[in-house]
């Protein structure tokens, strides 16, 4: 089997005894473990002054990493500049927090460069290379025009807008062209394919997008969930609820989660239907992330008034309805709190797949299961048959949906649950890799 080069901006931190963490490396785990693989991408370091281009070598979790170091004018440059302030935004289809620089967009094609430049030296010709996200749309192109031949496919995590959105990035058909280089392009769903070949055909590119949508490892959480029981977390928890039902959101702390959204749906629930008043309590982990970038900050200021109001205006000297972290939550403990939540709330604007709402669904108890309300704007919303779907946009429409997930009867949520569990199930990330792979390598 050919030696699997995988190329994403950062490489996987590791956790504990050489364990991978972070999503893209729990993804790939079963591609990684049966076959020899090199894992190239950004040490995330910034260095004063020139940084080296060759890159450093270290094995861990029967991986090589390779990665480089980059200045902190490429990293803002091409990181929170062009990739985070301008193709994320845009591509979630947010064209008013996109912001372009010309100067950005020439460092994000300038650092792909250096990235083929320094992996190029790494790369045997019967490698398979395997690209990952946004930032690194120009690599394969980079890579070509440094004479690689190897088979070479592209995978995008987040959404693809509709061609009268993406025209509004300027050179938008240089980056279109930089897609072409790629044996096969993978995207969530085949709304975001169709969007990307769109764009290809009006730029007279022949090239084509086709979905692989991606998952979770449904078994290895659902026995996270079960091990979580009785843990003092689980415990405390538990205990710091006192009856009440639970409902639970987990994200990055990001615009394109609809947080704001979100809570002022809570807000209506209470106010609008009064019975759950001192019955639910609503907790947010939602992790900071991308503190860089402005929007980021101006987002956190919203939701921390926006909590303190919302809690000011129904709490009780014995009720906090909603609580509000910042901090991340290790993956265990995450998975048990998935399974005691009535309702699992995953209300993103727009959302390439969102494994949040797959989590929840592999966490439930099979005889108890909790509700999903689900944005119908994330990938994860065409296969969810039994989520309740919203538009994200309109809290009354979230309460609503909070109101009759909280008096669903069991027998419903059951019902519910065991098809969103068969579509996870079918779905996995296993599946996602080998099949990306088989087409890719076939
Ligand atoms: P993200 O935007 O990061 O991913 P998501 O798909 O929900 O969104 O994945 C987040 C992962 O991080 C989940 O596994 C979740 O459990 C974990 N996580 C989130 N908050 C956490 C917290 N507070 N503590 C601990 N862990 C937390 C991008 C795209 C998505 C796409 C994925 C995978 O934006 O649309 O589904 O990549 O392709």
């Amino acid at each position: 089997m050919a030696r699997l080069i995988i190329v994403s901006n950062r490489v996987p931190a590791l956790r504990g005894k050489a364990q991978l963490a972070g999503g893209l490396a729990v993804a790939l785990k079963d591609a990684i473990a049966t076959r020899d693989t090199l894992w190239f991408g950004w040490s995330g370091k910034e260095v004063k002054g020139a940084a080296s281009e060759k890159p450093r070598l270290r094995h861990a979790g029967g991986v090589t990493f390779a990665t480089i170091d980059l200045t902190q004018d490429q990293y803002r440059g091409f990181y929170v500049g062009f990739s985070n302030t301008m193709l994320w935004p845009l591509l979630h289809g947010r064209v008013g927090q996109a912001v372009f620089h010309r100067n950005e967009l020439a460092m994000y094609n300038e650092v792909n460069a250096l990235y083929a430049r320094a992996a190029a030296e790494l790369i045997k010709p019967s490698d398979t290379v395997w690209v990952h996200d946004y930032q690194m749309i120009p690599f394969g192109q980079e890579l070509r025009e440094l004479g690689a031949k190897n088979r070479m496919g592209f995978f995008l995590h987040i959404p693809f807008p509709p061609p009268f959105l993406f025209d509004t990035l300027p050179q938008g058909n240089a980056l279109l062209r930089s897609f072409v280089s790629y044996d096969v392009i993978g995207l969530q769903t085949q709304d975001d394919a169709d969007n990307l070949n769109q764009c290809f055909a009006r730029a007279g590119l022949k090239a084509k997008a086709e979905a692989f949508p991606i998952g979770i490892d449904p078994e290895n959480f659902a026995q996270a969930a079960q091990r979580a029981e009785g843990t003092d977390d689980q415990t405390r928890l538990e205990e710091s609820l006192s009856g009440r039902a639970l409902i639970l959101g987990v994200d990055r702390l990001d615009y394109t989660k609809g947080l704001p959204e979100r809570f002022r749906g809570f807000a209506q629930l209470l106010k609008r239907y009064p019975e759950h008043c001192n019955k639910v309590t609503f907790l947010q982990i939602a992790p900071l992330s991308r503190a860089d970038v402005a929007q980021y900050r101006t987002l956190k200021r919203e939701l921390d008034t926006l909590a303190g109001r919302i809690n000011g205006e129904f709490a009780q000297f014995d009720y906090m309805p909603l609580r509000y972290m910042n901090t991340a939550i290790p993956r265990d403990t995450l998975a048990g709190f998935h399974r005691r939540a009535q309702v699992g709330l995953v209300t993103p604007l727009r959302d390439g797949m969102n494994l949040v709402a797959k989590e929840y669904v592999a966490a439930q108890d099979p005889e108890h299961p909790g509700a999903l309300v689900l944005s119908r704007f994330a990938g994860a919303a065409s296969a969810m048959q039994g989520a309740i779907l919203v538009n994200p946009f309109d809290p009354d429409e979230i309460a609503d949906a909070l109101d009759l997930a909280l008096r669903m009867s069991e027998q419903d949520r059951r019902a519910r649950w065991r098809t969103m569990d068969q579509a996870v199930r079918a779905s996995t990330a296993a599946i996602w890799a080998k099949s990306f792979l088989k087409r890719l390598e076939s």
